[in-house]
C-alpha cells in the first residue's frame, strides 16, 4: 500500500488570520504531497518495507537494510511526512484545549508565558530549516524543547512528539516573509491545545 496524503480535516482559510489559506494550500497539497511522493518512490525497490507505518521506518532508520542513498531519502521524506501529518492535527481548529498537558507544562516550565518564551526562542534560533518540537523524553518521562534540523523526526531519537512548529520559510514566507518571530507568536494564537 502506498503512503497517502491524510485527509485535511478542516478548510485552508480555517487558521486565518493567523495561518493564510494560500500558504496552507500550498503547503498542504504541494509540499506535504511531495513528501509523500518522494517517500513511496524510496521504498519502490523494497518490497518488504511498503506499508509499513512511516513512524516505524523512522524509528528504526539506522538499521533498515537499505542503501545509503535511499536511507537519506527515507528519512528526509518519512519525515517530512510524519512531521506535517502531525502539524495539520495539531492545528485542527476544532481542538480542545488539553489540561493535563497544559499542567505538565506548568510544572515543567514555571507558567505557559515561560513556556512559550522558551519554545519560541528556539525556534526564533533555529538556523536554516527545521522544526521546534516539545517532546516527551522516553527514558525521564520528562518535557523538553527541543529544535530538529530538515525534516529530522522526534521519533528517530526516540522522543516522543507532543507539538511541533514548522520553521521552514515554506512555512510563513508568503504571509510573513522573514519575520519568523511574528509567525511563531502567531502559530500559538492558531494552537488550541495549550
Ligand atoms: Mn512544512
Amino acid at each position: 500500500m502506498k503512503y497517502a496524503l491524510p485527509p485535511l480535516p478542516y478548510e485552508y482559510g480555517a487558521l486565518e488570520p493567523y495561518i493564510d489559506a494560500k500558504t496552507m494550500e500550498i503547503h498542504y497539497t504541494k509540499h506535504h504531497q511531495a513528501y509523500v511522493d518522494k517517500l513511496n518512490a524510496a521504498v519502490e525497490k523494497y518490497p518488504e518495507l511498503q506499508g509499513r507505518p512511516v513512524e516505524e521506518l523512522l524509528a528504526d532508520i539506522a538499521n533498515l537494510k537499505v542503501d545509503e542513498i535511499d536511507r537519506t531519502a527515507i528519512r528526509n521524506h518519512g519525515g517530512g511526512h510524519f512531521n506535517h501529518s502531525l502539524f495539520w492535527k495539531y492545528l485542527d481548529p476544532s481542538n480542545k484545549k488539553d489540561e493535563l498537558m497544559v499542567k505538565e507544562i506548568i510544572s515543567t516550565f514555571g507558567s505557559i508565558e515561560d513556556f512559550k518564551k522558551q519554545f519560541g526562542d528556539s525556534a526564533a534560533k533555529l538556523f536554516g530549516s527545521g522544526w521546534c518540537w516539545l517532546v516527551r523524553n522516553g527514558q525521564t518521562s520528562k518535557l523538553e524543547i527541543k529544535n530538529f534540523p530538515n525534516q529530522d523526526a522526534p521519533i528517530m531519537t526516540g522522543l516522543q512528539p507532543i507539538f511541533g512548529l514548522d520553521v521552514w520559510e515554506h512555512a510563513y514566507y508568503l504571509k510573513y516573509q522573514n519575520r519568523r518571530p511574528e509567525y511563531i507568536e502567531n502559530w500559538w494564537k492558531a494552537l488550541k491545545l495549550i
